[in-house]
């Protein structure tokens, strides 16, 4: 056999897959390149692509695309796939429930592993009041149905969310979102009573203390909105596509202190910091805040999609029946698998290799900004690490930059996101699965193209 024939035998996902970067194209290859002109021919412009690789199996910690190339994947999938791509306990668990149905739809005729995904949800969330649990399919379906149920308990309209917040792409959850290009610019009009606050931004907050900058949150919302017409305020305890912008200590526990007192639900959106991911089970724990309703999603279902919002017993169940649903929301594929995934989170104890990952991230990245002051801050927590790229006279962010070093890490096989407000950010959101020594690769990879960048 050829080494032409034996690339174009498509390789079996998951962990078995040769654990390295092999480059035998350019990146995009000719079969991916092949495949980008189909794709301008017939999907919607407006769907974007990061890398256009087009992949063909994936695995541990690599990502094998068309052309027979395995790339480093520092992002999965935008920290969905934690336990790791195809992992052989979410294949079984839901190859196993294929051969039994489908679909039912769990509002028609119900089935028993939606419950088991909420007891578990209940169980392991922040807190030990009694809970309830009710699933979907997206974060942003999630995040709308939390404000509904948060509107419906409370009989109030306006939902607070804060700079660099990003929810998701609905109309409603745009409207939360803060950022307008690409994700808001000429959808509107946005859904009313959204209400905007400034956020705690320790890197570019010089002198503002947690406390100081929920106080400053909380007098902005008091003198323009009110807590009696507040219904709801969302946060993501670790901001994620606004730039890994982890809060300064004492800004969320101040924020819940306030949204108690006032009567107003508060809103933990851990879609992307939840299931390990930070090194706890959920970002919350590192607060010691417990959420009113939590909004979750990616990590859960080790790569297919379930969302979820879990909370208070007494919030979740104010709404009429039948007033929360959908016709996949629960999907029983995605169930098996939320249940395969949320089971080795706890007995393989992931957050301990998330943590593992990230002392790995921090240690090389701290020691590439002693040398580069263009890497202006490490931050993050766990495996969600990232860089925050400056003009490093001004301190202005470095978006050109960011794009060149990213650019030049994809067409070296390493797969590597930005995020930011400013778009100067670049994170690091490795799947748990990833071997130690592919993710220093990784970072070596990181550092040579910005070296040369
Ligand atoms: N809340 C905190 O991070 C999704 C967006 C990718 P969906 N983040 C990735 C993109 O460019 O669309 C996200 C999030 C937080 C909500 C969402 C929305 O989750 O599953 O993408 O709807």
């Amino acid at each position: 056999m050829t080494l032409v024939d034996a690339l174009s035998v498509i390789p079996v996902g998951g962990p078995s897959l040769p654990q390295e970067r092999r480059l035998v194209t350019a990146i995009p290859g000719p079969k991916s390149q092949e495949l980008s002109r189909r794709k301008s021919e017939a999907v919607s412009a407006g769907v974007g692509v990061t890398l256009p690789a087009y992949i063909v199996a994936a695995g541990g910690g690599v990502l094998v695309d068309v052309d027979g190339n395995s790339l480093i994947d520092l992002g999965s999938g935008i920290a969905v796939t934690g336990i790791g791509n195809s992992a052989p306990e979410v294949v079984a668990a839901v190859a196993a429930q294929l051969a039994q149905f489908t679909h039912t739809c769990f509002t028609v005729t119900p089935y028993d592993s939606y419950i088991e995904v909420a007891e578990t949800l209940n169980r392991i969330t922040p807190g030990d009041h009694a809970k309830r649990s009710a699933l979907f399919n997206s974060g942003a379906e999630a995040v709308e149905n939390a404000v509904k149920i948060a509107r419906h308990y409370t009989g109030k309209q306006a939902v607070v969310a804060f700079d660099h917040a990003y929810h998701g792409r609905t109309t409603l959850t745009m409207g939360l979102t803060a950022k307008n290009l690409p994700y808001k610019n000429g959808f509107g009009p946005f859904a009313a009573e959204i209400y905007r606050a400034p956020t705690s931004y320790p890197y570019r907050d010089a002198g503002l203390d947690g406390v100081g900058a929920a106080k400053r949150a909380i007098a902005q919302i008091e003198k323009q909105i009110g807590a009696d017409n507040l219904a709801a305020l969302i946060i993501e305890p670790i901001q994620g596509e606004g730039g890994f912008i982890v809060p300064a200590p004492g800004f969320l526990p101040t924020l819940v202190d306030w949204c108690r007192a006032n009567r107003v639900v508060f809103i933990a959106d851990e879609v992307q910091t939840g299931f390990a991911r930070t090194g706890d089970l959920f970002a919350s724990n590192h607060e010691g805040i417990v959420p009113d309703i939590m909004v979750l999603a990616k990590g859960i279902a080790g790569g297919l999609p379930l969302s979820a919002v879990t909370g208070r017993a007494e919030i979740m169940d104010a709404p009429q029946v039948g007033g929360i649903g959908g016709t996949y929301g629960g999907n029983p594929l995605a169930c098996a698998a939320a249940l395969a995934t949320m089971h080795s989170y706890e007995t393989e104890n992931l957050a301990l290799r998330a943590r593992e990952i990230g002392a790995i991230l921090t240690g090389r990245l701290n020691a590439i900004r002693t040398v580069d002051k263009r890497v202006g801050d490490v931050r993050g927590r766990g495996a969600m690490i990232a860089i925050e790229m400056v003009d490093p006279v001004t301190g202005d962010p470095d978006a050109a930059l960011t794009g060149r070093v990213v650019a030049a890490a994809h067409a070296q096989g390493v797969v590597l996101l930005t995020c930011g407000t400013y778009g100067n950010v670049i994170r690091f959101l490795p799947p748990l699965s990833i071997p130690d020594d592919l993710l220093v690769e990784g970072l070596q990879v990181l550092g040579s193209v910005l070296a040369a960048a």
